[in-house]
């Protein structure tokens, strides 16, 4: 009888040892699904970029304007050298001509279109900026500015349909990223030039498959590891760097990083790991 007691309690034991056991594998889970944990990786996470814009009347021909602010008008046109005409008798040219009062500027694309657009990039400086479209394989923008003497060529965008021009003296571009479009800032700065404003992180939002394992770590300076992505899981490349840092939320919810370095290491590329990128990076 005491045998057969001390066997119970044996028993009992056993099975409390065992579901303690048991028990410390789903704290080790919960510890993953920690909302503290995920709260950890948000404050990782700069916040979205609003992107707003204004959409300015397209042009054509000649039209008047004081683009320099010294109170006189000017004068400008814009001719397009035209090449193409699409299947719905649109005009696209190569070559566009650009005067501004009697001052010239030639310029060329792949597809440019037969309007522009004047716009005000700062509206507390007195210039105003020109834009000429070009709808080659990438939708792109030339920017030129005027300083009453010369025509000068700010930048040329491609990406996005829009930029973001609100007026502020920041010119908000789509850069093509892996699958989406990234935005990028430029400051355009007393002396003409449109500055690249360099940001810690781009957001990029991209809905990409796993394709092989992946471990996330908790920081970009913490390497512990927070969840393996594994083949087959869905994921959001929700932040990069460009650089080598990608954040990234698993179909599960787990947010995490990793750096691209791993992959030389591995001897592997992007698209070896995920599928659904759009670069041959
Ligand atoms: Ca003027
Ligand atoms: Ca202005």
């Amino acid at each position: 009888m005491k045998k057969t007691l001390l066997l119970i309690l044996i028993l009992l034991l056993g099975l409390g040892t065992a579901f303690a056991q048991s028990k410390k594998v789903i704290i080790k889970k919960g510890k993953y699904r920690d909302s503290r944990m995920v709260d950890k990786h948000k404050s990782d996470k700069p916040e979205p970029i609003d992107f707003k814009y204004i959409e300015y009347p397209k042009l054509t021909g000649t039209n008047i304007a004081d683009l320099d602010g010294d109170g006189e008008q000017d004068t400008i046109t814009y001719e397009l050298i035209v090449r193409n005409t699409d299947k719905i008798g649109r005009k696209y040219g190569n070559h566009f001509n650009l005067y501004i009062n009697s001052v010239n500027f030639y310029g060329n694309g792949s597809a440019l279109r037969d309007y522009y657009k004047i716009v005000d990039i700062d509206t507390s400086d007195n210039f105003l900026e020109i834009v000429v479209f070009d709808n080659g394989e990438d939708a792109t923008r030339v920017y030129i500015g005027y300083n009453g003497q010369d025509i000068i060529r700010l930048g040329r965008f491609s990406g996005w349909k829009h930029d973001g021009i609100d007026g502020s003296g920041i010119l908000k571009v789509g850069r093509r990223g892996f699958q989406n479009y990234y935005p990028h800032f430029y400051k355009l700065s007393k002396d003409h030039k449109l500055e690249h404003i360099e940001q810690d992180m781009y957001f990029s939002n991209s809905n990409l498959v796993m394709k092989d394992s992946l471990a996330l770590q908790l920081s970009r300076t913490d390497t512990t590891t927070v969840i393996v992505l594994l083949p087959g899981e869905k994921v959001t490349l929700l932040w990069t760097n460009d650089k080598k840092w990608f954040f990234v939320e698993g179909q599960r919810g787990i947010r995490g990083w990793f750096n691209r370095i791993i992959f030389k290491e591995r001897n592997k590329y992007l698209t070896d790991i995920f599928y659904g990128l759009n670069t041959a990076d």
